[in-house]
């Protein structure tokens, strides 16, 4: 797929937004610390949540190939459309997904000297979508620490009946479902297991321009949505900038060394073309 050229011009006002900076205050750090996740609201502007809730849908629409009826779909397929790496295939999204300000927080809330490019993917949930089941993300990564975080970015105000992302408090420290693949048995198995442990769930709508920021290990999922409007969501996925290679441990990670991270070298920083730093306190 060649490059888009970016016929999109970025207003002023969302520039300085996507290259300013937000404070996170220490009892953020410690909530995500604490809980394996964290909520901030006006992250961004509504201004840069509309403009990019526009450009990103025009590149849903341009780049998925999921067109089967609803009812022939897989509990995956359901879930959300899902389109990856699109910072490589316009540089009106790349903006977006390289922005200072995201990446910033990124790094401050991991308490990392900065942060690369894992892959973004803009997830939308279709009005009759189903659920996205109960899952951590790390299990698809080949990577040598925990070091990793997802912005879950609402490209609108998110109400609970659209399926706002939710969270089990605390979950980053369970051994337990570290290897278990997003499917309905990661829903059945590790919903048994938080209910056994009485973990605590937050399910609470988005505002617009709130983002939230979920460790690699922390279970999160999403309900149906039962709304008539789409949920629209872009992600970016953060590493440490100095996270290394691991051997992959499933198929799943075999696909993510070769796609997302050049085959890189166990052992060795993943530093590939895919894997810019996007924001560092050395630079
Ligand atoms: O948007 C969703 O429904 C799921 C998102 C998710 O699993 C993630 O961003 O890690």
């Amino acid at each position: 797929m060649s490059l888009a050229p970016t016929r999109t011009a970025i207003p002023e006002s969302i520039l300085q937004d996507l290259n300013g900076h937000h404070t996170v205050t220490p009892a953020e750090i410690e909530y995500l610390r604490e809980n394996g996740y964290v909520k901030i609201k006006n992250a961004l502007t509504p201004e840069t949540i509309r403009f990019f809730g526009e450009v990103v849908t025009d590149q849903v629409k341009r780049l998925n190939t999921l067109d089967l009826p609803m009812e022939q779909r897989s509990t995956y397929q359901k879930a959300f459309l899902q389109v990856m790496n699109i910072w490589t295939k316009n540089d009106t999204v790349k903006a977006f997904s390289f922005a200072p300000k995201l990446a910033r927080l990124a790094a401050e809330l991991l308490e990392v000297s900065g942060v690369r490019m894992y892959h973004d993917q803009a997830l939308y949930k279709e009005p009759g979508g189903g659920i996205t089941p109960w899952h951590a993300d790390q299990y698809y990564w080949p990577l040598s620490s925990d070091r990793t975080i997802t912005a879950w970015i609402p490209l609108q105000e998110t109400r609970p009946e659209m399926g706002p992302l939710a969270f089990a408090r605390k979950t980053h420290r369970m051994t337990f479902g570290r290897d278990i693949e997003i499917s309905d048995d990661s829903e059945q198995l590790i919903q048994k297991t938080l209910k056994e442990a009485r973990a605590d769930i937050e399910e609470t709508p988005f505002d617009l321009g709130e983002v939230s920021f979920h460790l690699g290990w922390t279970f999160h999922r999403a309900g149906a949505n039962t709304s008539a409007d789409p949920r629209r969501v872009m992600t970016i996925i953060y590493m440490d900038e100095n996270i290394r290679a691991a051997s992959p441990k499933n198929k799943n990670q075999e696909n993510d060394l070769r796609d997302w991270c050049h085959n890189t070298s166990t052992g060795q920083v993943v530093d590939g073309p895919l894997n810019p730093v996007l924001w560092s306190q050395k630079s």
